[in-house]
């Protein structure tokens, strides 16, 4: 319901701040008559040409290159210019007027850590100019109906790059598919996460784990999923929880084929099987019944996401916001994945901040599916906690997307 003043964007004040990794990122605070609305960008391991540009400073002497003042000032200064006295219910028009002024393909002349953290603040304030939880608003912007709570894909496992261990892939992650709500589904995950603490911890000493960038770090593919197996096992869920993998390969092979030992293990998503220019063998993907995840080969690019449909080279998209770049081509690229129809996976990075829009997001577009992390560490909480806060407010109408997470449409 509109006021008779509606309010607009009154100031805009942007700051760097430190993530999860401990380098410089972007947060900026968003002022309307309604109070302050804030926000902050991600980052994670650069997947390559195709995704939107975070602008650093790169003067070495400076937090290693990494320092974002540039980015910064382009927010207090051309963005903020650009866009004070706009509603901020208009979120395609706010982003629109973002892009216009950046004029560049991969918003690298603002720097897309700019525009994210000004699009997310400003879809916050939309939210609270209309009166409604930001879920809702999204869900308005999207023109969905069917608010759904994600299944949680927490990592139990870390290796390749998040990792200082011989794991080859990147992460080991539990589903909670057969739980009955996401409090419980988030009750499976961290029982389950502490059993293989005290499994890890039987069998090579407590000083086998570790936290990596995501969670809990370890060995090889084969000895980790036995071991995630046996913490399932322990927990007594057995069939309520399945297992995803998300192997990286343009990490570690190049044209070799990846077989994931799923005869023996409970797996049902697979995440980049392939290197990320691999076409061809992504093709053999297409016959198969497991969920397969484009992440580095999709970078949240609308003109990759269009080619794999066609090629049929995955059946799921991992969106990660910060490749893209604004919430409204966000929710666009998600309308590609719907339309197929294909499993939507919202993503958090390795290099994660407390903002918990992801998991209002993961909500609003009735993704089905949500990747934070493990279930410790603030940053990967903040989004599990907050989901936590929606099931509790939607209360009879909170619908958890449990064994329909693929296609929660
Ligand atoms: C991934 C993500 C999150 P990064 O590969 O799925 O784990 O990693 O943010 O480093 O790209
Ligand atoms: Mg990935």
């Amino acid at each position: 319901m509109r006021k008779a003043v509606p309010s607009v964007i009154t100031k805009i004040k942007a700051r760097q701040i430190l993530d999860s990794r401990g380098i410089p990122t972007v947060e900026v605070d968003l002022f309307t008559h309604k109070g302050m609305f804030r926000a902050s960008v991600p980052s994670g391991d650069p997947s390559g040409m195709y995704e939107a540009l975070e602008l650093r400073d790169g003067d070495k002497g400076t937090y290693l290159g990494n320092s974002v003042n540039r980015a910064v000032k382009n927010i207090n200064e051309r963005i903020s210019e650009a866009l004070v006295g706009m509603d901020p219910i208009l979120q395609s028009q706010i982003d629109q007027a973002m892009i216009d002024l950046d004029k560049t393909e991969k918003k690298g002349e603002l720097g897309a850590n700019a525009i994210l953290a000004v699009s997310i603040a400003a879809c916050k304030a939309g939210a609270a100019e209309k009166e409604v939880p930001l879920y809702k608003h999204i869900a308005d912007l999207a023109g969905k109906t069917n608010l759904t709570l994600p299944v949680p894909a927490f990592t139990v496992i870390s290796g390749g790059k998040h990792a200082g261990n011989n794991l080859a892939i990147q992460d080991i992650m539990i589903l909670p598919i057969g739980a009955s709500s996401f409090g419980e589904a988030l009750q499976m995950g961290s029982e389950t996460y502490h059993h293989l603490k005290a499994v890890i911890a039987e069998k090579y000493g407590a000083h086998g784990c570790n936290v990596g960038e995501d969670g809990v770090t370890f060995g090889s593919i084969r000895e980790g999923l036995d071991l995630v197996k046996e913490a399932i096992n322990r927990t007594g869920y057995n069939e309520k929880i399945k297992i995803a993998i998300d192997v990286a390969a343009t990490d570690f092979c190049k044209g070799e084929e990846f077989l994931p030992p799923n005869s023996q293990y409970p797996i049902v998503s697979i995440e980049d099987p392939f290197d990320k220019e691999d076409w061809e063998h992504t093709k053999s993907t297409a016959r198969v019944t497991l969920q397969v995840v484009g992440d580095d080969l999709l970078m949240s690019n609308p003109k990759r996401i269009e080619r794999a449909i066609l090629d049929s080279t995955c059946n799921a998209l991992l969106l990660k916001i910060n490749q893209i770049g604004t919430v409204t081509e966000a929710i666009e690229v998600v309308k590609l994945a719907n339309d197929v129809p294909w499993g939507v996976v919202i993503s958090h990075r390795s290099g994660e901040t407390e903002d918990s829009f992801i998991a209002d997001l993961s909500v609003g577009l009735a993704s089905g599916q949500i990747k934070a992390g493990a279930p410790c560490r603030g940053e990967r909480l903040a989004k599990y906690n907050q989901l936590l806060h929606i099931e509790e407010e939607l209360g009879d109408h909170a619908i958890y997307a449990g064994e329909d997470y693929r296609q929660c449409l």
